[in-house]
């Protein structure tokens, strides 16, 4: 048996097929990125999800034969099919907006404190469970999450892996099983929901036409199927007193605990307990992320030459500091649109004077979620009652320096950043356990730690300085 993994790993800005290699140690190559994001049709915001299929299948005819294939992408959307397993319509992106209001009538209609009794997440206006209500089901026997979507095209399979099901709203956070006397109370159809699967359970072997469309063939293996699951399980902590923030387009920044927190102050504080990989929890609340920084970009290059990221980030480092500061998660800045002009609206309704040039966007947009990481990052240590020493950012952003550095400085905590590729990590690891070659989640930890190149950011500056800032915004 070879030692070489593959993961299929969708983000919501790329998507990338990446080789894992562990024979001497633990080594990644990039055997295919491409761009991924929302495509406007009309009124409504779908993912392209053909295109995707067919870049994964480019990527893993680069990657060449391996042992296993492992497939995670963000969470909570999904396909629907009919009885024959065709695809009803094309998948709707999170950020549409045909959620609206539905949170909030679900709400009333079954009490949000059972709500979160039930599945313990953080009221999301785009959780799975209000798409669903928001959806037409007539004629859908099978509701299949994007990697189960996938590893059925891959495999002819159906089922829906446990840590991205747990996204959904609909799955029992005590049992870990689908919650179906809530599915019923709602009216959905619980047919609609398919078999659970365990990370490291097989998935199956590539479909025949697959296997000659690729040039080769192997299993697919269940992994966290939820990006953010892949990533905590791969974050390179020594020992529990670790807080993470997993930093892509969204931050999810929290900590990993052994059982839920379900108090009203939890909930209140709208934290999530979703799967992790190994029945751990992952404590942990939506911070808007890179999204913010993203949609400048794509507003800056729509108007001029566009923007060269190096560079605008050199320039926010010589900004002033806390010139303006808002609030990441203001609803506002959820659907694609323009950003700078939503950030210079929330500024102003905030009595702030709006940033006067991209530089000093962005160092607002940092500053901002480097609030927002801290915020995070406190509340779950108060509301699990338990203390953490160290912050690991992984992800795109662990690249970020400023980043990093703000967010080391706002939690007056050291930050360690990296790795970047912290989900496919967690992917190929999963793979590898199951094939024997490695022992738990420790084990998974210890050779990131001891493989990939970290770095590591110091408290610096005046905390107050974060302390009035924060309390201008929250
Ligand atoms: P996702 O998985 O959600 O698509 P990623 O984890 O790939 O997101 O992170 C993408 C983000 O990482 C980019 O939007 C960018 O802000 C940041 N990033 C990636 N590379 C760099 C870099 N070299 N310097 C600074 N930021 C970077
Ligand atoms: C990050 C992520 C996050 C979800 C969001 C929809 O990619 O999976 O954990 O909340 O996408």
């Amino acid at each position: 048996m070879s030692r070489r993994f593959a993961a299929v790993d969708l983000g919501a800005s790329s998507g990338r097929v990446m080789l894992a290699d562990l024979s001497g140690g633990l080594s990644l190559t990039e055997a295919h990125r491409f761009p991924n994001g929302p495509v406007r049709v009309a009124d409504r915001l779908y993912w392209d999800v053909l295109g995707l299929y067919r870049e994964i299948l480019t990527g893993l005819r680069a990657a060449g034969p391996v042992s296993s294939i492992g497939v995670d992408s963000w969470a909570v959307d999904y396909a629907l099919l009919d009885g024959s397993g065709a695809m009803l319509g094309n998948p709707v992106h999170y950020r549409d907006d045909r959620t609206r209001g539905v949170a909030e009538q679900v709400a009333g209609a079954v009490g949000a404190e059972t709500l979160y009794d039930v599945s313990g997440l953080q009221v999301l206006p785009f959780n799975t469970i209000y798409q669903l209500l928001a959806d037409r089901l007539d004629g859908a026997a099978t509701m299949l999450l994007i990697p189960d979507l996938i590893g059925y095209w891959l495999t002819g399979e159906l089922g829906a892996e446990v840590t991205n099901a747990s996204t959904t709203g609909l799955l029992d956070v005590r049992t870990r099983s689908w919650a179906l006397p809530l599915i019923k109370q709602l009216g959905l159809p619980s047919g609609i929901f398919p078999p659970l699967r365990q990370p490291g359970d097989a998935v199956g072997g590539l479909r025949r036409d697959v296997a000659a469309e690729i040039g080769w063939s192997a299993p697919v293996r269940a992994v966290g199927s939820h990006d953010t699951a892949s990533a905590v399980a791969a974050v390179p902590a020594s020992g529990p007193s670790f807080a993470y923030v997993s930093c892509g387009t969204w931050s999810l920044a929290g900590i990993e605990l052994p059982e839920p927190v379900l108090t009203p102050e939890s909930r209140a504080a709208n934290f999530t307990n979703e799967a992790g990989v190994d029945g751990t929890v992952r404590y942990l609340r939506n911070v808007m992320g890179l999204w913010l920084l993203q949609e400048c970009l794509r507003a800056w290059s729509a108007t001029g030459p566009g923007s060269d990221l190096r560079e605008l980030l050199a320039a926010a480092a010589g900004e002033r500091p806390f010139a303006a500061v808002v609030n990441p998660d203001e609803p506002a800045f959820l659907p694609p649109g323009d950003m700078p002009a939503r950030i210079a609206a929330e500024c102003r309704r905030t009595g702030q004077r709006p940033p006067s040039s991209p530089a000093a966007y962005v160092r607002c947009v940092l500053e901002s979620l480097a609030l927002g990481h801290r915020l995070a990052v406190r509340q779950a240590m108060e509301l699990s009652g338990r203390d953490v020493e160290v912050v690991h950012l992984v992800g795109g952003g662990s690249r970020n320096e400023l980043l990093c550095q703000f967010t080391a400085d706002a939690c007056g905590l050291p930050v360690v950043a990296g790795p970047a590729e912290a989900t496919t990590f967690g992917n190929v690891l999963v793979q590898a356990r199951a094939a024997g070659l490695v022992s738990g989640l420790e084990e998974m930890r210890s050779l990131v730690a001891t493989s990939q190149p970290l770095r590591r950011y110091e408290p610096s500056g005046d905390p107050r300085a974060w302390d009035e800032a924060a309390a201008r915004v929250f």
